[in-house]
């Protein structure tokens, strides 16, 4: 959408992350397709940054990604976050099905999908501390594979989770998804999920999660 359109436009907005966050690239993706600068303040859990004091005043619980609102208040939660920048723009429909619709795929990113997607990323590629063939990393793929099978259910036939347009339903989904490969997931046999990710990533304002210097 145009960046002066949205009613965040020109209002300072600081997210408080990590490198390679995945919770934390919701926000950046959004950021980008809405058109809303981001000053970033990036923090290294290895060199326990968020252990604190100074980190456990941005967020007593001690998780990126935390956004630093016009308000001045930290927002914490990446799915909070989605909300406050979407709402009065097309990314948080209206409508009240929609916009439980959305709430319905947020709940089941944090419930059913993040977890899986994002601890064997984590244990395999970011810390290298587990193999990919771990029975503690196949457990992790088990339960994603579920979850990826409900959403290829759901993506055939339609572009967007929600509706006919994006919503921060697809930006919520789309980090751990599109990252999946490095946790020991192959979902290549899921055909409508790799159209879908192939669509977000041809939107305008798509954001990488390592932006060229
Ligand atoms: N439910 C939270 C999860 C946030 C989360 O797990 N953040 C990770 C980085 S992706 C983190 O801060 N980990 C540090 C820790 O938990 O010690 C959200 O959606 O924002």
């Amino acid at each position: 959408m145009p960046p002066t359109s949205h009613p965040l436009a020109g209002k300072p907005l600081e997210l408080a992350d990590t490198l390679r966050s995945g919770n934390a690239w919701k926000i950046r993706l959004a950021c980008g397709y809405m058109g809303l600068a981001l000053i970033r303040r990036t923090f290294d859990i290895v060199q326990g940054d968020l252990e604190t004091d100074a980190f456990a005043r941005i967020n007593p619980w001690r998780q990126v990604p935390v956004l630093l609102t016009p308000e001045g208040e930290w927002l914490a939660e990446s799915q909070a976050i989605l909300w406050y920048l979407a709402q009065g723009t097309p990314w948080l429909p209206a409508g009240r099905l929609e916009q439980a619709q959305v709430s319905s795929w947020l709940s089941f990113e944090q419930t059913q999908h993040m977890h899986a997607f994002a601890q064997p990323r984590l244990l395999i590629h970011l810390r290298r501390t587990a193999q990919m063939d771990d029975p503690a990393m196949k457990a992790w793929r088990e339960i994603g594979m579920k979850a990826a099978v409900l959403m290829d259910a759901h993506l055939a036939g339609r572009d967007y989770l929600v509706g006919t347009a994006p919503t921060i339903a697809d930006i919520a989904l789309f980090p751990y998804t599109s990252m999946a490969a490095e946790g020991g997931y192959d979902l290549s046999g899921f055909a409508h999920i790799n159209a879908w990710l192939a669509r977000m990533r041809a939107l305008p304002g798509f954001t990488p999660l390592f932006e060229a210097a």
